[in-house]
C-alpha cells in the first residue's frame, strides 16, 4: 500500500463518519503546496473546508491565503457546467456534447478545407498537466496538422528557459532543491517577489538568514521580500543586464573568480573579462540608479561568500532583453563558482502550478516531448515513431503566443482552441489581441468560467478543476507529483483532456487518443520523453506517490531522480557552460518628455493572473478589489495626484483610469499596476509587445507612460 493511502486511511479513521479528508495540491502558484480538503456531508449539502499537510515535501506545513481559499472558486455556482454556443444574437445556448462535438468537426474541417491545415491555432496553458500539456501537444500536430500551437508560458518562463538552454544545455528552474538554500552564504533574489508570489517558501530565505547569509534583493520596489534583505538595490526597470555588468567588473578586478572552476567547466572567459574591462562603474551607476559603493557592495558580498545562491524571476525576465538578463546573472554564477555544489545554484523561479512541466511536453511552438526540438531531424523521427505517424505528417515549429495573436489579426489563422488562458488579458498590447479575436470564424474556449476571452467564443466548453482533474504536476524544483481527483464534475462538464480526446475522435484521428486514464497517457509521456532533456522514463505514478515526488531527469526505474544538477558536468556537448559578454540594451521604450514615467507590471498576494479564479473568490477579491496604481509620494505631489483619487495612465498604444496609491516603497521614476484585471482594468491595453530575439518575451516590465489625475 501506498504512503498516500495509509496515511488517508489512518486519516479516515480519527474522523467523524460524515467527514471525508482527500490530498490535494493547491491549482495556483508552483510551489504546488499540497493540502487536505475536508468534506463534511449532511443530508442535502457537502460543506469543504482546507487545511495544510505537515507532511508536505516542501512547505512543511503552510498555505498562503490563495490556497487556503483555493476551492471556493471550483464550488461556486457560476462555474460552465455545459457546452455553449452562441446564437445569433449573441446570446449563449446549451447544447449537448454530441451537438457541441458536431459543431466543432464542422468548423475545423470546413476551414480547413478551405485554408489549409494551419489556419487553426491551439493555445495552452501552464496550469494544465503534464499528460494534458503533452496531449494538447500531439492534439496539435496529429488532431488538427496545425504548425500553430503556443502557450501563455511564453510570457513566462521563456527567458530564463532561453538563458539556461544557451548557457547550462538544459532548463530545469531551480538547479538545487530548495531544502539547500539554507546552506547559501549569499543570496540574490532579482525580479522575485517570493513573499507575495511563492510565500510558503519563504521560511528557506529566512532559515538561510538565521545561519548567517546575506541576501540582496534586486527590484524597483521596496516589496514584502525586502523584509529579508540586507541590501535592496533599488534597479531602474529595465536595467538588470547593466547593473550585474557592473558586479561582474568588481568580481573580476577584486580577485573573486573561481579560476579553476572557470578554466576545467565554462567556455568564454576570455571575450567575458575583455568586454568587463569596458564597462565603467560611474556609467553604470547612472544607468541603474544604483551607487557605485552598492554595486561594490553586492559584488563582494556575493564574491566573497563560500556558497551562494542567485533567483530571478519576471522582473529580470520579462524584458525585449529577457535572454540577455538572465544570462548576465548567469555569468555572475559561473565566474564564481557557485553551482553544482550544496547551496550553490541558480533558480529561474517558475510561476504558474505547472509552469514547469507545462514547458517541457510539446505545447511550445518550437517543441515535442522530453524537450525535444521540433525541427531536429532525430527529435522528429523518435516522436513520429512514438505517434505511429510517419516523421512528414509532423507540422514543423509554429509562431509564439503574441505572434499568432498578430497571425490572426493578419487573417492567417481563423479558428482558435484555447484550453486554460485568458490571453485577452494576459497579452502585451491587449487592444490588438482583442481585435484579433474578433476576426476569428471560429474560437473555441475551454475553461472553468466565462472568463473575458469567453465572452468572445463561438463556443464555450467546461472544463475540469484541480480537484476533479487527475495527473501529474512538476512544480519550481523540477519535483514531479501526482495530483488525485479528489470530487466529481459538476454538471456535464468533462476532464480536460477527455475533451481532447473527443474532439480527435471527431475529427477521424481518434485511434492516437484511446486513453482511458491520465495514468495511461502519463505512461506513453515516458517513453516520448525518454533520452529527450526533460526524461521522465523512470518515473511511474506508483514511485512518485511513494516518494512524494521525483526530480527529473529521471532517466530508468531504477534511477532515483536529480534533486542537484550539474555536480559533475553541464548539458552541452563538451560538458561545459558558456560565459557571454552582455552588453547592456536599454528598454525598447525610455522616459521621454510626452510619457516621462516608466510602467512596470507584475502580481499582488490576493490574486492570480488573469484573476478569473481569484476574482470569483470573494475572501480574495474583498481585499484587493480593482487594480491600483503605485506611485512616489513626490511624484504624486507633482503631478496633482492624491491616495484613493484616480488617475488617467496612457502609453502609446492606450490608456485606462485607475485608484491612487502613494507609496514611497517605489522609484520616484517608476509606477506600478498589478495584471489581475480585465476590460477596463486591464493594465495590458498599455504595455509594449516588443519581443525578445531568441525567446519572443514581450517587454511587460517596462514601457513609458503619462498620468495625470483624472
Ligand atoms: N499572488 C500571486 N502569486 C503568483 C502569481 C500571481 O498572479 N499572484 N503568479 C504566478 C506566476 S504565473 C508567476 S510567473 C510568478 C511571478 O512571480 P514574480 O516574478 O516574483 O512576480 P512579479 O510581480 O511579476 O515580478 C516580480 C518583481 O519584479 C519587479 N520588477 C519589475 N521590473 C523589474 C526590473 O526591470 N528589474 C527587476 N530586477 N525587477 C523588476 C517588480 O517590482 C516585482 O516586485 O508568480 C506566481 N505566483
Ligand atoms: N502585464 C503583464 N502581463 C502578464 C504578466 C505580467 O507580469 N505583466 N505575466 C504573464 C505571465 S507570467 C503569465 S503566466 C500569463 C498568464 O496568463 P493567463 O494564461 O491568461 O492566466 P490565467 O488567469 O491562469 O488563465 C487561465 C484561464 O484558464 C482557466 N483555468 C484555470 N485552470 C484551468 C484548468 O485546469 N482547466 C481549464 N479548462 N481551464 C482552467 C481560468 O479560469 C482562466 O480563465 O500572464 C502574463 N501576462
Ligand atoms: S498559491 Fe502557491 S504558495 Fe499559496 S498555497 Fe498555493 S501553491 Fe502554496
Ligand atoms: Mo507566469
Amino acid at each position: 500500500m501506498s504512503d498516500f493511502l495509509k496515511h488517508f486511511q489512518k486519516q479516515q479513521a480519527s474522523l467523524s463518519p460524515r467527514e471525508i479528508v482527500r490530498q490535494t495540491e493547491c491549482p495556483y502558484c508552483s510551489v504546488q503546496c499540497t493540502m487536505n480538503l475536508h468534506e463534511e456531508k449532511s443530508i442535502r449539502v457537502s460543506r469543504y473546508s482546507v487545511t495544510a499537510r505537515k507532511e508536505d515535501p516542501v512547505t512543511d506545513g503552510r498555505l498562503c491565503v490563495k490556497g487556503l481559499n483555493a476551492h471556493t472558486h471550483v464550488l461556486d455556482d457560476r462555474r460552465l457546467k455545459q457546452p455553449m454556443v452562441r446564437g445569433r444574437d449573441g446570446k449563449l445556448l446549451n447544447v449537448s456534447w454530441e451537438s457541441a462535438l458536431e459543431q466543432i468537426r464542422i468548423q475545423v474541417q470546413s476551414l480547413q478545407e478551405r485554408y489549409g491545415n494551419d489556419t487553426i491555432g491551439v493555445y495552452g496553458g501552464g496550469s494544465l498537466t503534464n499528460e494534458e500539456s503533452y496531449l494538447l501537444g500531439k492534439f496539435a500536430r496529429i488532431a488538427l496538422q496545425t504548425k500553430y500551437i503556443d502557450y501563455n508560458g511564453r510570457f513566462c518562463m521563456s527567458a530564463a528557459a532561453g538563458a539556461s538552454n544557451l548557457t547550462f544545455g538544459i532548463d530545469r528552474g531551480l538547479t538545487n532543491p530548495l531544502s539547500e538554500v539554507p546552506l547559501a552564504k549569499c543570496i540574490i533574489l532579482a525580479g522575485t517577489n517570493i513573499a507575495e508570489c511563492q510565500p510558503t517558501i519563504m521560511q528557506y530565505f529566512r532559515k538561510a538568514r538565521q545561519e548567517g547569509c546575506k541576501i540582496i534583493v534586486i527590484d524597483p520596489r521596496e516589496t514584502a521580500t525586502c523584509s529579508i534583505a540586507d541590501l535592496h538595490l533599488k534597479v531602474k526597470p529595465g536595467y538588470d543586464a547593466a547593473l550585474v555588468n557592473g558586479m561582474l567588473k568588481v568580481i573580476l578586478e577584486e580577485g573573486y573568480v573561481d579560476e579553476s572552476f572557470v578554466r576545467e567547466r565554462t567556455n568564454g572567459f576570455d571575450e567575458l573579462a575583455e568586454h568587463l574591462k569596458r564597462i565603467s562603474l560611474s556609467e553604470v551607476a547612472a544607468l541603474t540608479g544604483i551607487s557605485p559603493q552598492s554595486i561594490m557592495e553586492a559584488a563582494r558580498m556575493y564574491g566573497e561568500a563560500e556558497t551562494g545562491m542567485v533567483f530571478t524571476a519576471r522582473g529580470v525576465e520579462q524584458h525585449a532583453s529577457g535572454v540577455a538578463n538572465v544570462r548576465n546573472f548567469l555569468n555572475l554564477v559561473l565566474l564564481t563558482g557557485k553551482i553544482g555544489k550544496p547551496g550553490c545554484g541558480y533558480g529561474a523561479i517558475t510561476g504558474q502550478a505547472n509552469g514547469q512541466g507545462g514547458r517541457e511536453h510539446g505545447q511550445k511552438a518550437d517543441q515535442l516531448p522530453g524537450y525535444r526540438l521540433i525541427e531536429n531531424p532525430e527529435h522528429r523521427a523518435y516522436i513520429a515513431k512514438v505517434w505511429g505517424v510517419p516523421e512528414d505528417q509532423l507540422p514543423m515549429k509554429g509562431l509564439s503566443a503574441y505572434e499568432m495573436m498578430e497571425a490572426i489579426h493578419r487573417g492567417e489563422i481563423k479558428g482558435l482552441i484555447i484550453l486554460g488562458s485568458n490571453p485577452i488579458v494576459s497579452n502585451p498590447n491587449s487592444h490588438l489581441v482583442e481585435k484579433a479575436l474578433k476576426k476569428l470564424k471560429f474560437l473555441l474556449v475551454i475553461d472553468l468560467f466565462e472568463s473575458e476571452t469567453a465572452k468572445l467564443a463561438h463556443m464555450l466548453l467546461p472544463g475540469s478543476a484541480y480537484l476533479e482533474d487527475e495527473g501529474t504536476m512538476t512544480q519550481l524544483e523540477g519535483r514531479v507529483m501526482v495530483r488525485r481527483a479528489v470530487k466529481p464534475l459538476p454538471g456535464k462538464a468533462r476532464l480536460d483532456w477527455r475533451i481532447l480526446c473527443d474532439i480527435a475522435q471527431v475529427l477521424g484521428k481518434g485511434q492516437y487518443f484511446e486513453y482511458r486514464s491520465a495514468e495511461e497517457i502519463f505512461d506513453e509521456l515516458r517513453i516520448a520523453s525518454k533520452g529527450g532533456k526533460a526524461d521522465y522514463y523512470g518515473m511511474t505514478y506508483e514511485r512518485l506517490e511513494q516518494q512524494h515526488g521525483m526530480f527529473w531527469p529521471c532517466p530508468e526505474e531504477a534511477h532515483a531522480g536529480t534533486p542537484r544538477m550539474f555536480e559533475d558536468g553541464f548539458a552541452h556537448a563538451d560538458g561545459k557552460a558558456k560565459l557571454a559578454p552582455i552588453e547592456h540594451q536599454n528598454p525598447k521604450e525610455v522616459a521621454n518628455r510626452k510619457y516621462p514615467y516608466l510602467l512596470t507590471t507584475g502580481r499582488v498576494l490576493q490574486h492570480y493572473l488573469s484573476g478569473v479564479q481569484t476574482r470569483n473568490t470573494p475572501e480574495l477579491n474583498s481585499k484587493y478589489p480593482e487594480p491600483l496604481l503605485e506611485i512616489h509620494p513626490d511624484a504624486a505631489a507633482e503631478l496633482g495626484l492624491v491616495h484613493g483619487g484616480h488617475a488617467k495612465v496612457a502609453s502609446k498604444r492606450g490608456s485606462i483610469r485607475l485608484k491612487v496609491k502613494v507609496s514611497s516603497k517605489i522609484r520616484l521614476d517608476t509606477v506600478f499596476v498589478a495584471m489581475h484585471w480585465g476590460g477596463d482594468g486591464c493594465i495590458n491595453r498599455l504595455t509594449n509587445p516588443s519581443l525578445d530575439p531568441v525567446c519572443r518575451m514581450p517587454e511587460f516590465k517596462v514601457c513609458a507612460v503619462q498620468i495625470a489625475p483624472s
